[in-house]
C-alpha cells in the first residue's frame, strides 16, 4: 500500500507489492522468493551485498499503465517484456514510467536496483548511514484512460481571516487529439469547483485561487486533515482522478522566530534514518508507527528525515499524528571535491524536485532542508548552496529553506537560508560547556549574514552502545550518554534565541565497514532507542526533560 489513505476512486490501481523473485545479476541461478518492499541485505547471504539485484514479477495488465516506484535503491533500471522502459537514481524518491497501448495479458516487469557507488553515483557515496539495496518501498501499477491527472498542489494562505488557497493540478492527455474534460475539485464531499478545459495532447495545467470559508485550521495539537480530490470527467462519466490530503495552515519566519498559524515554535526533535536492525531501510508501516509513538511518548514534536526524503507512508503518519516534519534533500557531509562530481548538481536538484513535487501537499512538512554539512565554506560551494535554495524556492514559495551546518565559523551561507541551523557535539566530540558552546556560535551567526533569523540545533548528541553500563559513567556508556544529553538538552532549551532542537539521533544506524572508525559494531550507537528499538537510559532523560 503506497499511502495510507485512498488515493483513487476512478483510477484502477493494482499494488504490486507482495511476492517477487530476487537474484544477484552476478548468479541468475540464485533465484529466491523475497516479499517486497524489504533490502537486500536482510536475505540470508545478502548481508554485504553491494552490486545489482534482480527482481522479477509476472502481472496481469491491459492498456496505458503507469508503472510508479515509491523508492528503489539506489539505481534502478526497469524492464517490461525485456524492453527497458526508463532508469532512476536515488533511493529516496518516487519515480514513474506510463507505457502506452500494452496488450491484454501477464507481462513480465523487472527491476534492478543497484547500492554499489559507481561511478555515476554522486550522492550514494560510503558515508556515516548505510546504502541498502532492493525494492524499498512500495509499488503500484496504474490504468490510464486517454487523460490523467498527474499531479495536485495546494497552497493555503488566510485571507481576511478565512482560509483560500491556490489548486493548481497538472494533467496529461496522452493522445494524439485535443479531450473535452471537465475538472471538478472536492473537498470531502463537497464539490468546490468545476472547469471545463480542452486539453491538447501533452500536459496541462489548470490553476485557480479558491476560497474554503468553512475549513477548520490544521495545528500540530489537532491535526484536522481534508481529502482533496481531482476528477476528470467526459459526457458526464468520471474518467480519472486522485485524491490527496491537506492541512489548512501556514508558517511564517519573522524576525528570529518561525510561526506556525501565528504561533511560535518550540521544537523538541529527533533526527530519524530510516533505519531498523531488522529491517534496513525498508520499515514495515507498523515499525514507523512505533518509532512515532516513542517519540511521542518521549514528548517529542518534530522530525527531522535525515538526510533524505523519507517515504510516504511515514510523512502520512507524521500528518495524522501533528508531528512537524523537516524534509530534506538527499547529501550529507560532502567536501567541495565530492561536489564537483560531474553528476552531483544535476542529481541533487533532481532529488529536490522530486521531494517538492511529490511531498508538496503534507501539512506536517514545515521546512526544506538542503546539503547537511557539506562545502558550505567555499567559494564553489556557495554557488551550489544558492542553486539549490533557487531550485527549491521556484518550486515552494510556501516554506522556509534551511541547511545543518558544522562549519563553525567557517560557514559563508548563512545569509542564503532562512532559517540558520547548526550542528553541535559540545560534550561528546569536544569538551565544552553547553551555555558557552551556543554564546559563541550565536555571537558568529550574528556577524556571518544570519543576524535576525531564527536558529534551530539540527543536531545535538552523543554515543552510547545499547546494554553497556558502567559505573565510572565512561564515554560510550549508556549512563554518560544520558548525562550529556540531560546537559545538552538543559543548556540547548534554556538559550533564549534557539526556537528548539532535534536529537541526534532516534535510533543507532548500520555504517559501512569502511566508516568504523568511530563506530563501534559498525553502527552510529547515538540512538535513545538501539536499532531494535530496546530503550536506552537517554530515553528517560529525554522524557523527563522534553514533557517537563
Ligand atoms: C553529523 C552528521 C550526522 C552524523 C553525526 C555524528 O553532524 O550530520 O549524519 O554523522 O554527525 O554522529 O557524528
Amino acid at each position: 500500500m503506497e499511502r495510507l489513505f485512498e488515493t483513487h476512486e476512478v483510477r484502477k490501481t493494482k499494488d504490486l507489492d507482495g511476492v517477487w523473485t530476487f537474484y544477484p545479476e552476478t548468479d541468475p541461478a540464485d533465484r529466491r522468493s523475497v516479499a517486497v518492499p524489504s533490502c537486500v541485505e536482510t536475505y540470508p547471504g545478502y548481508e554485504n551485498y553491494r552490486g545489482k539485484s534482480v527482481f522479477e514479477k509476472e502481472v496481469f495488465l491491459e492498456g496505458n499503465i503507469r508503472f510508479c516506484f515509491k523508492g528503489v535503491s539506489h539505481t534502478a533500471e526497469v524492464f517490461l517484456d525485456g524492453r527497458s522502459i526508463g532508469t532512476h537514481y536515488n533511493a529516496y524518491t518516487p519515480f514513474d514510467f506510463v507505457v502506452k497501448h500494452v496488450g491484454r495479458g501477464r507481462h513480465m516487469l523487472r527491476v534492478t536496483a543497484d547500492n554499489s557507488c559507481h561511478p555515476h553515483s554522486s550522492l550514494h557515496v560510503v558515508n556515516d548511514y548505510y546504502n541498502y539495496g532492493g525494492i524499498s518501498r512500495p509499488v503500484t501499477a496504474e490504468t490510464l484512460g486517454d487523460c490523467w491527472v498527474k499531479r495536485i498542489h495546494v497552497t493555503p494562505a488566510r485571507k481576511h481571516g478565512i482560509w483560500t488557497a491556490v489548486v493548481r493540478v497538472w494533467m496529461e492527455n496522452l493522445t494524439d487529439e485535443t479531450q473535452w474534460n471537465v475538472l471538478c475539485i472536492r473537498l470531502e464531499d463537497d464539490l468546490i469547483c468545476r472547469a471545463e478545459l480542452a486539453m491538447e495532447p501533452g500536459e496541462t495545467v489548470w490553476e485557480e485561487e479558491l476560497q474554503f470559508p468553512d475549513a477548520e485550521t490544521y495545528e500540530p495539537e489537532v491535526p484536522k486533515l481534508y481529502r482533496i480530490q481531482a476528477l476528470l470527467e467526459q459526457g458526464g462519466t468520471a474518467k480519472d482522478d486522485l485524491i490527496d490530503r491537506i492541512g489548512f495552515r501556514e508558517i511564517t519566519v519573522r524576525q528570529d522566530r518561525i510561526y506556525f498559524n501565528e504561533k511560535p515554535l518550540a521544537i523538541r526533535g529527533f533526527n530519524r534514518h530510516e533505519e531498523h536492525a531488522q529491517f534496513g531501510c525498508a520499515l514495515p508501516v507498523e515499525a514507523m508507527d512505533q518509532d512515532l509513538r516513542l517519540m511521542e511518548a518521549m514528548g517529542a514534536n518534530a522530525v527531522r528525515t535525515c538526510h533524505y526524503p523519507n517515504d510516504e507512508r511515514f510523512l502520512d503518519l507524521c500528518d495524522e499524528k501533528g508531528i512537524l516534519v523537516w524534509e530534506e534533500g538527499h547529501a550529507r557531509g560532502l567536501s567541495e571535491e565530492q561536489m564537483r562530481h560531474p553528476d552531483f548538481r544535476r542529481q541533487s536538484l533532481d532529488c529536490l524536485e522530486e521531494m517538492v513535487e511529490n511531498h508538496y501537499n503534507h501539512p506536517s512538512i514545515f521546512v526544506w532542508g538542503i546539503l547537511n554539512e557539506c562545502a558550505s565554506d567555499t567559494a564553489y560551494g556557495r554557488t551550489v548552496y544558492r542553486e539549490q535554495y533557487d531550485k527549491l524556492r521556484s518550486l515552494d514559495g510556501s516554506r522556509p529553506l534551511t541547511s545543518a551546518t558544522c562549519r563553525h565559523f567557517t560557514d559563508i551561507c548563512l545569509d542564503l537560508c532562512d532559517i540558520v541551523s547548526v550542528n553541535l557535539y559540545p560534550g561528546w566530540y569536544h569538551e565544552e560547556p553547553v551555555r558557552e558552546c551556543l554564546e559563541k556560535e550565536y555571537g558568529w551567526i550574528q556577524t556571518a549574514g544570519g543576524a535576525g533569523k531564527p536558529l534551530l540545533v539540527s543536531e545535538i548528541g552523543a554515543g552510547g552502545i545499547s546494554g553497556y553500563h558502567a559505573a565510572h559513567r565512561p564515554k560510550w556508556s549508556e549512563e554518560r550518554q544520558s548525562d550529556i544529553l540531560r546537559e545538552q538538552l538543559e543548556g540547548v532549551l534554556s538559550f533564549g534565541p534557539a526556537s528548539g532542537l532535534f536529537i541526534w539521533q532516534f535510533c543507532d544506524g548500520r555504517v559501512p565497514d569502511e566508516n568504523f572508525y568511530g563506530r563501534p559494531g559498525c553502527k552510529n550507537n547515538k540512538g535513545v532507542v538501539d536499532g531494535n528499538r530496546q530503550r536506552k537510559l537517554a530515553f528517560e532523560t529525554v522524557r523527563q526533560i522534553f514533557r517537563w
